[in-house]
């Protein structure tokens, strides 16, 4: 793999013994090899690097099933980084370790702990925020992230989400004001003045790819949505995660980049 120039830094976090025990919403449980999630989770790690991306590679947390999942913990704004309150009481306990690894970076904030937002619902595009309203995350997370954002110059709106856990499991940023995006989970109509590229049909999971600036990183387990990007002109760097998958996660949710 060619080595890209400097992008900024990608926190990431060793798949947790325990993962078999994460939070799950919309699958069943099916057993989770950890062995086989962690060299996929090691594929990822690699990606991020070869795409130029500073890996910070957090231990494991053993007892906390869902912490590889570091997405879910923070908000990366232009200078301010927002620690979350997740709706999931079991995942809590992440976020003192992320706001450490957050505070060496640059300025940190609290949401307060009477809110719910999950990074996984936060779809940030240039200087718009939309928040997925969803069992995770509730309106008053929402208007807690627009007080902090709106005086970095951000605005935000929100996205109901009923359909899949987070709003980014529906849809994704590719760059350029395009959206890769599963029509049968969001309500396309918000996101006015976006250009829109539409998952394969048969690939609902597929809307959840990583913008690494200059190629996307997107789950092995959706060929034709890659393909259909790859005809479109992008690049895609395609990774196996279906263990991790297992487990209700997709590629955004295991890194917070940090540009
Ligand atoms: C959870 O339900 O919290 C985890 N099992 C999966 C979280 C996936 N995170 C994400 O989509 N951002």
């Amino acid at each position: 793999m060619r080595e890209s120039s400097f992008q900024g830094i990608a926190i990431t976090r060793e798949v947790s013994a325990s993962i078999a025990d994460c939070e799950l919403t919309h699958l069943s449980r099916k057993p989770i090899d950890v062995v086989r999630a962690r060299r996929q989770h090691g594929e990822y790690v690699k990606a991020l690097g070869a795409a130029g991306w500073q890996v910070v590679q957090l231990p494991e947390q053993p007892e906390l099933p869902d912490a590889v999942f570091v997405e879910d913990t923070a908000i990366i704004l232009d200078g301010l980084a927002v620690i979350s309150h997740p709706g999931a009481v079991s995942r809590r306990p992440e976020l003192d370790s992320i706001e450490e690894s957050l505070a060496a970076i640059g300025p940190t904030v609290r949401l307060s702990p009477e809110v719910t937002l999950d990074g996984g619902d936060v779809l940030v595009v240039g200087k718009r925020i939309f928040v997925g309203i969803s069992e995770r995350t509730n309106p008053r997370g929402a208007d807690a992230l627009d007080a902090l954002s709106r005086n970095l110059g951000y605005t935000l709106e929100t996205v109901p989400v009923t359909t899949c856990l987070h709003l980014k499991s529906a849809v994704t940023s590719l760059g350029n004001d395009t959206l890769l995006v599963n029509p049968l989970w969001v309500d396309t109509d918000l996101f006015e003045g976006f250009q829109l590229f539409d998952v394969v049909e048969s690939e609902p999971w597929a809307a959840n790819c990583v913008d690494l600036r200059g190629s996307l990183l997107h789950g092995a387990e959706f060929p034709k949505t890659a393909n259909a990007l790859r005809n479109a002109g992008f690049r895609v760097t395609s990774i196996a995660m279906d263990e991790l998958a297992k487990a209700e996660g997709a590629a955004t949710c295991c890194s917070l980049l940090i540009p």
